[in-house]
């Protein structure tokens, strides 16, 4: 009787486990499951920089230089929700301390600008405008503050959850604290030790349905890089005791931690332009269409969401071009993602104990919530998708049910084509989201294989979708020699046309078929054209300052003769010249220019093949008649975020310089422990 009773407990228990599939590994919390409900929202960056022109203030600006001529957070929300975003983070309190609300706990804000007099308050602006639009409200709070008296001494830490307060209880709910990771020197020179325990703690005091963003979440994570690119492979796992913002191994950050013991999915933030902030010299460098579809596939598409920063300008609005750009975004994603699977027929390789509540079906209706199980313990299976119709198609989007842990390591994408399956795709881990991209099929039956799973795979929902091909724009670039090339390889046959003048290329301009010379200052404007000019790219647009024709390097790196310097002013990004640096001494580049200019300033681009070695941080400037006898620096200090955000560098004299030689002093890069100096290009502005 005894043994009976026990082994009908046993198969009792066996048959309560088997109704539902074991959650494995880490999971998400409610707060975050909610969050990965959401895939696209927009990042502001508006605050002193703005008004200074700068991309890190330095906190020894005044409060009246913020001064918005048309300020309106109705704008920005209408402008938001057009473009299909769901909610909107600013950035409330940047590096330089500025705060955007009349805080206690400081001087420097809004309440002692002459802003309407000291009364405005941007984030009641903006918590109001976005509850009309229905739209999230999120907060950007540098922990950075190079403004605050008390900042590197403990007092700035209880200032810090005072501030954080004050800004989660007065504007409604906040559905994101966004915690930047930069930690610099305050006004006394001493580096905080941050009270992150402390903070989080706040957060969750008052706005206990936040999720908090750092490099090591605690509940979203920065994807490791700004411009807008997830990992091909990404896991929303990561090991988190091991990360802290700041964290020197940021490129663990884009896979993210396989088996890690946290869920911490990625966030992906990028800008529309090169810049976090504004700034009108970048009115033109609005990322093309091509561009932005390229990263809402790479970040939606990717198992992240997608912040995408609007940086507002100086009147307080959201710039015209910015706008234009974003609404041809919005056509486009609204375009390519018509569901051609939608309610058709699914069959799977098995279902978990072979219940209705499991079945493939649920994969092509309408719910997120109802999802397909394989069979306990089955690590591959098969989803046949019959579309009862030859149909088009180039895209395959797949969700797994992540409330019971993420699964998938590898999975292939197969088309119906004369009696087989042929291969169409493949990619790795799955996720909340992957959007696959593959060249345009005809078929009528799609196939998705689930090569390889940690746990039996559970996929929540499948959509197929035909997207309109987009032709890469062309790229301009000109040679030492000073001639212009177009170029446009990913298209087959395009035709180029383009401008000088400044205006718009259409088909009747200029064809381009060989480089053309534009020694001096000027812009080029281009368009690719395809299917008999009938489709066109974007266009594209570069300005450029005079060409480095006639200058050669003197020296680099205390040598006349070292090797690879040609790399310093050859016209190409993608080269640079790379240099030890030996203790203290700077690393010194001297150029020629050829002749006596007028120089407004000088640019440096850091390497742009993605890796953070030898990027110059601290530099100064000096310049020279003859090459020997030297101008104290005309230009010295610190390239913001250049780490993060490695974009070429424009920086002006405070006056013009008439010289002929520049000396160019590399003082510092951005990791402490680097040895080498990179320089992918160094240049001057005439204009
Ligand atoms: C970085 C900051 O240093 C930049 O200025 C910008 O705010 C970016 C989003 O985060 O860490």
């Amino acid at each position: 009787m005894y043994i009976r009773l026990i082994t009908l407990f046993v198969l009792l228990s066996q048959l309560s486990f088997a109704q539902t599939p074991a959650p494995f590994g880490a999971v998400p919390s409610s707060r975050q499951l909610q969050w990965h409900k959401l895939k696209y929202y927009a990042f502001v960056h508006f605050n002193m920089n703005t008004f200074t022109n700068e991309e890190w203030g330095h906190g020894t600006e005044t409060a009246d230089m913020f001064n918005p001529t048309q300020l309106d957070c109705r704008q920005w929300a209408r402008v938001a929700k057009e473009a299909g975003m769901e909610g909107i983070v600013i950035t409330a309190k940047h590096h330089d301390g500025f705060c955007l609300w009349p805080s206690k706990f400081t001087e420097h804000s809004v309440k002692n600008s002459k802003w309407r007099d000291g009364k405005g308050d941007v984030l009641k602006d903006l918590s109001a405008a976005c509850k009309e639009y229905g739209l999230k409200f999120g907060v950007y709070l540098s922990p950075w503050d190079r403004n605050h008296p008390a900042y590197g001494t403990s007092e700035y830490n209880e200032i810090f959850k005072s501030t954080l307060k004050e800004v989660l209880t007065q504007y409604g709910n906040v559905f994101e604290v966004w915690f930047d990771g930069a930690n610099g020197e305050g006004p006394n020179g001493k580096k905080q030790v941050y009270d992150w325990p402390g903070f989080i703690a706040t957060v969750r005091q008052y706005q206990p349905n936040a999720v908090i963003f750092s490099d090591a979440g605690p509940d979203i994570r920065w994807v490791g890089n700004e411009d807008g690119y997830a990992g091909e492979t990404n896991w929303a796992t990561l090991n988190r005791d091991k990360v802290y913002p700041g964290y020197p191994n940021y490129w663990e950050l884009t896979p993210g931690h396989e088996d890690g013991t946290h869920w911490v999915p990625t966030e992906v933030n990028c800008s529309i332009r090169p810049g976090w902030y504004y700034h009108a010299s970048e009115d033109n460098k609005v990322k093309s269409l091509e561009h932005l579809v390229d990263i809402y596939y790479s970040s939606i598409g990717r198992n992240g969401n997608w912040l995408l920063n609007l940086p507002v300008d100086r009147r307080g609005l959201v710039h015209e071009n910015d706008v234009a750009r974003l609404m041809e975004l919005k056509a486009y994603t609204d375009k390519a993602s018509v569901n051609l699977a939608g309610g058709k027929k699914i069959t799977a390789s098995s279902v978990f104990s072979k219940t209705p509540t499991f079945a493939a079906s649920n994969i092509l209706d309408k719910s997120r919530d109802t999802y397909w199980a394989a069979a306990d313990g089955t690590k591959q299976a098969t989803l046949d998708i019959n579309l009862g119709k030859s149909t088009t198609l180039n895209r395959l989007l797949i969700e797994e049910y992540i409330a019971l842990g993420q699964r998938v390591k590898k999975f292939a994408v197969s088309a119906w084509k004369d009696g087989k399956y042929q291969p169409v795709a493949q990619g790795t881990t799955i996720g909340n989201r992957r959007i696959l991209r593959f060249p345009t099929i005809t078929t009528s039956k799609i196939r998705v294989s689930i090569e390889e799973s940690k746990a039996s795979p559970l996929i929540r929902h499948i959509e197929i979708y035909n997207a309109p091909e987009l032709i890469v724009p062309p790229a301009i670039s000109r040679s030492k020699e000073g001639l212009v090339s177009i170029v446009c390889p990913r298209t087959t046959d395009p035709v180029i046309t383009y401008t000088t003048d400044g205006s718009e290329p259409t088909a009747s301009s200029p064809r381009f078929s060989q480089p053309f010379a534009m020694p001096q200052v000027g812009t080029v404007k281009a368009r690719a054209f395809i299917d008999n000019m009938k489709k066109a790219s974007s266009p594209v647009s570069t300005d450029f300052d005079i060409s480095s024709t006639k200058w050669t390097v003197v020296s680099a790196g205390g040598s006349t003769s070292a090797k690879g310097t040609d790399r310093l002013i050859d016209g190409n990004p993608n080269t640079s010249w790379q240099q030890r640096k030996t203790g203290e001494e700077p690393v010194t580049v001297v150029l020629d220019l050829g002749e006596t200019l007028s120089l407004k300033g000088f640019t440096y681009l850091p390497r742009q093949d993605g890796r953070k070695n030898g990027i110059v941080y601290r530099y100064a400037v000096s310049v020279s008649q003859d090459g020997k006898s030297w101008s104290a620096p005309v230009s010295q200090g610190a390239f913001s975020n250049i780490n993060n955000n490695p974009v070429g560098q424009s920086i002006r004299f405070d006056q013009p310089q008439s010289a002929r030689y520049l000396k160019f002093d590399a003082l510092e890069t951005t990791s402490e422990k680097d040895a080498t100096v990179s320089i992918a290009e160094l240049g001057v502005l005439t204009r």
